[in-house]
């Protein structure tokens, strides 16, 4: 019976309104995931924290262990992106404040202890403090005396005269700073020096949504950034020879799904390249305000297809596991929870990573209220998915509608353990009624109330699993 159920379970998982992009991106293995010490995939679901470490002169999140304990247990997240900041690792030119790493150090340890991952992002926005923005030290910030005043929508700091110098500084645009990206680069790698040998750090996220300043787009992926992530991963393995390197792309267009001109990045690690692809989304029709309703509806889902093959060609192109580093809304618009799930499904369609923005508990886009209790968007991250699986992922599928996750794999001969998969309460209140494509009794399962996960162990047959979880009644 359970292989009846299963060889019927793909079919329906193929509905027609999914076919189109489920089509693009399964099945022929050129995918690659991060994976475990077991050597199993991991699906990554989890939280950007926090928004709120960027104007902190320690740099710390206002996100105290307590919540990293609530949204583990509420939404059963199993990874964060966790925001740093050039002007704390480095605030004099060469000097690196190691106090600020061992307080990154003990936050990075309260995920640890739950069996959750840490992608470190040094992030910035509109380049630094000195440009009305965050990320870089003022001493790496050179606009010529040119104005960058503080702008509503933040984004339009971006085109301010000073803040477009600092980064063409930054990137020698100018033949002025060659140092800079030295700096960076040299930054970077005292980071990875201090993370080294921690088991819960996956990798680093070199660069929060890069801006080549006056440069424009294509040209500035292709020269000055690759060059710097050529740059940062050499000058990363030096000290550091297995986390993974995260690169993203240029934000403005990307986010929006047109194309990469990112160069492949060569890794000088002994063994396969360990490079990662770290995108961001966010729709221009969202962008410009509009609500997920109506025709700007109809446009962000093109765009979210658009994105997905654009996304999912560059990360062929570097062989690199995909991470979305940032989607997320303003909970309040109209049609905001459905704009979620619809990102949620075309990650899940890719098996990519998701990090939301944000874990911040007090700009309405988050998954908490102002005073910590969950928000509306709780329920819709608390999405149940596989957080490992005992092979290589070639499907994936929540549908939110009738709770049913279904995912396929093949099993690897290097991989031990077993596939675990989080179970949400709301949707799996009695726990879950589980098929297998594997033969009846050579596969496993055992169900832990407390967690809410769900172990499975399927049999070794070098063939695909498949294997689809609906509510237990
Ligand atoms: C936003 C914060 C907002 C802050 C702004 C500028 O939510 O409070 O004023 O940054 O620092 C991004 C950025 C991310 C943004 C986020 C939402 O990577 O830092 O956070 N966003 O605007 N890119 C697109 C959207």
């Amino acid at each position: 019976r359970a292989v009846a159920a299963a060889v019927l379970a793909v079919p329906i998982a193929l509905s027609a309104v999914e076919a189109a992009s489920w089509g693009t991106t399964t099945g022929d293995g050129t995918l690659r995931y991060v994976t475990d010490a077991q050597g199993r995939a991991l699906i990554l679901r989890g939280l950007n924290t926090a928004s709120s470490a960027k104007s902190a002169p320690d740099g710390m999140p206002d996100y105290p262990e307590s919540m990293v304990e609530q949204e583990h247990r509420l939404l059963g997240t199993n990874f964060v992106r966790f925001l740093i900041q050039w002007r704390n690792v480095e605030p004099r030119p060469g000097r690196y404040d190691d106090v600020y790493l061992d307080n990154v150090a003990e936050r990075i340890s309260w995920y640890a202890k739950r069996g959750m991952y840490v992608m470190l992002d040094m992030h910035q926005d509109v380049y630094g403090p000195a440009t009305n923005g965050n990320g870089a030290p003022a001493w790496a910030t050179n606009t010529d005396g040119l104005a960058a005043k503080a702008q509503d929508p933040w984004e339009l700091g971006y085109i301010q005269p000073g803040t477009l110098r600092a980064f063409d500084h930054f990137w020698n645009t100018t033949g002025q700073h060659p140092e800079l990206r030295r700096h960076y680069a040299n930054a970077w790698k005292h980071v990875a020096q201090r993370f080294a040998d921690d088991p819960a750090v996956l990798g680093y996220d070199l660069m929060n949504e890069p801006w080549g300043g006056t440069l424009p787009g294509l040209a500035f992926e292709r020269g000055p950034l690759s060059d710097l992530y050529q740059q940062t991963t050499e000058a990363i393995r030096e000290v550091d020879l297995n986390k993974w390197v995260f690169l993203e792309p240029r934000a403005v267009g990307v986010n929006w799904g047109l194309a990469s001109g990112l160069r492949a990045i060569d890794d000088p690690r002994p063994g396969e390249d360990r490079i990662g692809y770290a995108p961001h989304v966010y729709p221009l029709p969202l962008d410009i305000g509009g609500q997920y309703t109506g025709s700007s509806e109809k446009w962000t889902d093109r765009t979210l297809r658009a994105w997905s093959r654009a996304v999912t060609a560059t990360a062929r192109r570097q062989n690199a596991p995909i991470i979305l580093g940032e989607f997320g809304i303003d909970n309040t618009k109209p049609g905001a929870l459905q704009f979620v799930r619809s990102v949620q499904s075309t990650a899940e369609a890719m098996r990519a990573g998701q990090a939301y923005w944000s874990a911040d508990p007090n700009d309405g886009w988050g998954p908490w209220n102002s005073d910590k209790t969950p928000s509306e968007l709780a329920p819709v991250l608390a999405r149940a998915y596989p957080r490992a699986i005992a092979g290589t992922p070639t499907r994936l599928r929540y549908d939110e509608t009738t709770a049913t996750l279904t995912f396929s794999f093949r099993d690897k001969t290097a991989v031990t353990g077993s596939t675990e998969v989080w179970l949400p309460p709301e949707d799996f209140p009695r726990g879950a009624t589980v098929t297998a494509s594997d033969a009846p009794g050579s596969w496993r399962q055992t169900w832990d109330p407390e967690s809410r996960s769900l172990s499975i162990s399927t049999p070794r047959t070098g063939r695909e699993h498949t294997i689809t979880i609906t509510p237990a009644r």
